[in-house]
């Protein structure tokens, strides 16, 4: 029996309020609006940036279905969606691409206007949530939420992927592989025989160092202080490894003695103040590059002798590593069909969806890199 145009009654990980459990709950899905799709997720990856949710680095209203690194299929489609139908295989975007907004139409940018990222409403683009559970209305997050067996998403906010993909694998092209690798390959633009340094080492740092080596950067320093993230970064191509811990003297002046006179490029991808302004500082003191990938948190505020700038160095940040989603993701998927990337040495657990909990315990105790959620 079809159940389009209906509500789906389904399960979902709702977060009720900050610092808590996610809850398993039913709830109900209302069918896609206009150029809407209502999407059956099948694999979830869980992301550093869901956590910030739950520990509130990151604000968002509350109650709210997260997730945002996925893959699935689309159950059924609102009137005038032309890009996907039912059954098509599908990634949920979180930076969508709206094709008509200024960021859509500048080649210099991706992070798409309609974002609710920074706005962080909750809502889908009509002000409205598909979601409600126990009489109550419960929030989308950045145009996904994705910890739910059915979900609703803008048009512009879903890609349709070669129907072979394997979507526990390729549900980490939603954000943290193309996020980490992007931010090396697209917003730095890593040079042949560059040297990079990479602070932090989760799913999304692993995959900057994918990006550096792809890139044939010479020498690529990675930096975290969990020293058994080391393994993996070595196979995943870094040169070097540096654990701050080891040192008295701050992580900069290290990277400076281990370089001369500092990376070419620096990525934050852990979302700590300190580390952002270590990064910066780590970057050659003319041309030196620093991305800063890892999630500020809310409220806080760096301070920085202006001098790092003034003598030459850029700061900038990457959103989903500087690509346009929408055109993108289809093609990332193909490329890793056609094994031009590894996705493997990235996914460390994979769970049911209802261990969602032990899943985000594995994260914050550093056992795991991604944890894939299966339904
Ligand atoms: P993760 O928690 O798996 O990895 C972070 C790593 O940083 C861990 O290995 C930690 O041990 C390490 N770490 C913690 N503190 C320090 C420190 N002081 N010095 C060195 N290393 C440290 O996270 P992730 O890889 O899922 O995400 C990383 C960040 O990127 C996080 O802030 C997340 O919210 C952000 C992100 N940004 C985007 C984007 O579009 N910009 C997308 C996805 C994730
Ligand atoms: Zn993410
Ligand atoms: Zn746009």
């Amino acid at each position: 029996m079809s159940t389009a145009g209906k509500v789906i009654k389904c399960k979902a990980a709702v977060l009720w309020e900050p610092k808590k459990p996610f809850s398993i709950e039913e709830v109900e899905v209302d069918p896609p609006k206009a150029h809407e799709v209502r999407i059956k997720i099948l694999a979830t990856g869980i992301c550093r940036s869901d956590d910030h949710v739950v520990s509130g680095a990151l604000i968002m209203p509350f109650p709210i279905i997260i997730g945002h690194e996925a893959a699935g299929v689309v159950e059924s489609v609102g009137e005038g969606v032309t890009s996907v139908k039912p059954g098509d295989k599908v990634i949920p975007l979180f930076v969508p691409q709206c094709g008509e907004c200024s960021t859509c139409l500048s080649t210099k940018g991706n992070l798409c206007c309609k974002n609710d990222i920074s706005s962080a409403s909750g809502f889908m683009p009509d002000g409205t949530t598909r979601f409600t559970c126990k009489g109550k209305a419960v929030h989308h997050f950045v145009g996904t939420s994705t910890f739910t067996e059915y979900t609703v998403v803008h048009e512009t906010a879903v890609a349709k992927i070669a129907a072979a993909a394997p979507l526990e694998k390729v549900c980490l092209v939603g954000c943290g592989f193309s996020t980490g690798y992007g931010a090396a390959v697209q917003t730095a633009k890593v040079e042949r025989g560059s040297t990079c340094a990479v602070f932090g080492l989760g799913g999304v740092g692993l995959s900057v160092v994918m990006g550096c080596k792809a890139a044939g950067a010479s020498r690529i320093i990675a930096v975290d202080i969990n020293k058994d993230k080391f393994a993996k970064a070595k196979e995943l191509g870094a040169t070097d490894c540096v654990n701050p811990k080891d040192f008295t003297k701050p992580i900069h002046e290290v990277l400076m003695e281990m370089t001369g006179l500092g990376v070419d490029y620096s990525f934050e991808v852990i979302g700590h103040t300190e580390t952002m302004a270590a990064a910066l500082a780590s970057v050659h003191y003319n041309y030196g590059v620093s991305v800063i990938v890892g999630v500020p948190p809310a409220a806080e505020k760096i301070s920085f002798d202006p001098m790092l700038l003034f003598s030459g160095r850029t700061w900038k940040g990457s959103v989903f590593g500087g690509w346009k989603s929408k055109d993108a993701v289809p093609k990332l998927v193909a490329d890793f069909m056609e094994k031009k990337f590894v996705l493997d040495p990235l996914i460390t657990h994979t769970l049911p969806f209802l261990k969602i909990n032990e899943g985000f315990e594995l994260l914050r105790t550093g056992k795991s890199i991604r944890s894939v959620l299966v339904f």
